[in-house]
């Protein structure tokens, strides 16, 4: 097993000499997964997890996981508008405080996730009828949000999927009520003002479908980059792209246009993270052996892919253990068997990507 890598400022992540040692003792002592890869020793690269009020606060084995696996926590749904605003005058903080608490006490760095998403919106805002009153309410949200966890909460997914499905230049943006209130303004906006309300986050442009090999993946990867370019132009800040990486089995990665696509970020100057990474496995015959390793073969194609050329700020999964999971509901499959879309299995057993994992946390690819 390889030693936790206690990392505080995942934004800061240098390669320690103490993780270079690790390395080096691991590759010595051939304990390290993934055998057959040349190990090389380089920057270690922070992994979390996303964490579900309702799991976290049940379960004491996720908590456990929680502390054992991760180095950044993101709260997975209680930083979205229907957990914190159900009610239009009061903010609930109650389910994000909980999870943010837990992560300072146990030494994770925390994402926050998201301050503008076109779901998970209560009733009265999907109600919004006037630009008047999505940007005051816009505004208004992202000051009280960014100011409570300000220094604490030290990168945010600013705008959660605005990307439209098969986006054209002329149409880039996803059909939500914040587009059809405010137009492509919305993006600037929410970026402004989270930079105004705490000046040392750094403010991620969050989105998915940017790793298959079809044309529309390269059209989604060229307008996040066209987006960001005009953020910067402006003079709005935007430090990285987040990339979803909700992967498919079945569809397999476009290795050459995750390296385009990490090139052309280097020359923006942008980082990219990891946000949400899990696998879809519900086209994969049953046998959970095959499955598993089909999953951890596609997360290692995948990671190879964007750290041969960009080593990302994060690499977060959406959850740890199979026994939760959106993936369940989302992507039912047609035989009885359940979808195994993450690193621990429904009963904490490590998974051969746990193992692949493991091996960008030491520093070891
Ligand atoms: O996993 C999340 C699930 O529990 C919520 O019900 C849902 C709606 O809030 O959001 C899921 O997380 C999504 C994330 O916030 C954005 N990218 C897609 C994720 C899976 O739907």
């Amino acid at each position: 097993m390889i030693e936790r890598h206690s990392q505080t400022d995942w934004n800061e992540a240098q390669p320690t000499r103490r993780a270079l040692l690790r390395a080096a003792a691991g590759v010595a002592a051939g304990t390290v997964a993934g055998a057959g890869h040349a190990a090389v020793a380089s920057a270690p690269i922070p992994l979390g997890s996303a964490a579900e009020i309702g799991a976290f606060r049940a379960d004491s084995r996720y908590r456990a996981a929680l502390k054992r696996h991760c180095d950044v926590v993101v709260p997975m749904n209680d930083l979205k508008w229907e957990a914190l605003r159900q009610d239009r005058s009061r903010f609930d903080f109650s389910g994000a405080d909980e999870i943010v608490a837990f992560a300072e006490a146990n030494r994770k760095a925390l994402r926050g996730h998201a301050l503008l998403w076109g779901e998970a919106l209560p009733a009265w805002a999907k109600a919004m009828t006037t630009r008047a009153e999505a940007e005051r309410e816009l505004i208004r949200h992202i000051e009280v949000v960014v100011d409570r966890y300000k220094g604490r909460i030290a990168t945010w997914d600013v705008v959660n999927e605005a990307i439209r499905w098969e986006p054209s230049p002329r149409q880039p943006y996803r059909d939500t009520i914040w587009q059809r209130l405010l137009g492509p303004e919305h993006v600037e906006i929410a970026f402004r003002t989270a930079a105004r309300v705490d000046p040392k986050a750094r403010l991620v442009l969050n989105d998915y479908h940017f790793e298959e090999p079809v044309a529309d993946a390269a059209a989604r990867r060229r307008i996040a980059l066209d987006i960001c370019r005009r953020l910067k132009d402006k003079g709005i800040p935007v430090h990285g792209i987040g990339m979803q990486a909700h992967l498919y089995a079945e569809k397999g990665i476009d290795v050459d246009g995750v390296q385009r696509f990490m090139r052309e970020l280097d020359d923006l100057n942008l980082d990219v993270e990891i946000t949400e990474l899990d696998v879809i496995d519900w086209k994969m015959p049953a046998d959970s052996g095959k499955r598993d390793a089909a999953a951890a073969a596609l997360v290692s194609t995948f990671l190879e892919a964007v750290v041969a050329v960009k080593r990302p700020k994060a690499i977060v999964t959406w959850g740890l253990t199979d026994r939760y999971s959106w993936i369940h509901e989302t992507f039912p499959r047609r035989d009885s068997a359940r979808a195994r879309p993450l690193p621990l299995d429904a009963d904490y057993r490590a998974k051969p990507m746990l193992a692949v994992l493991e091996r960008y946390r030491a520093g070891l690819s």
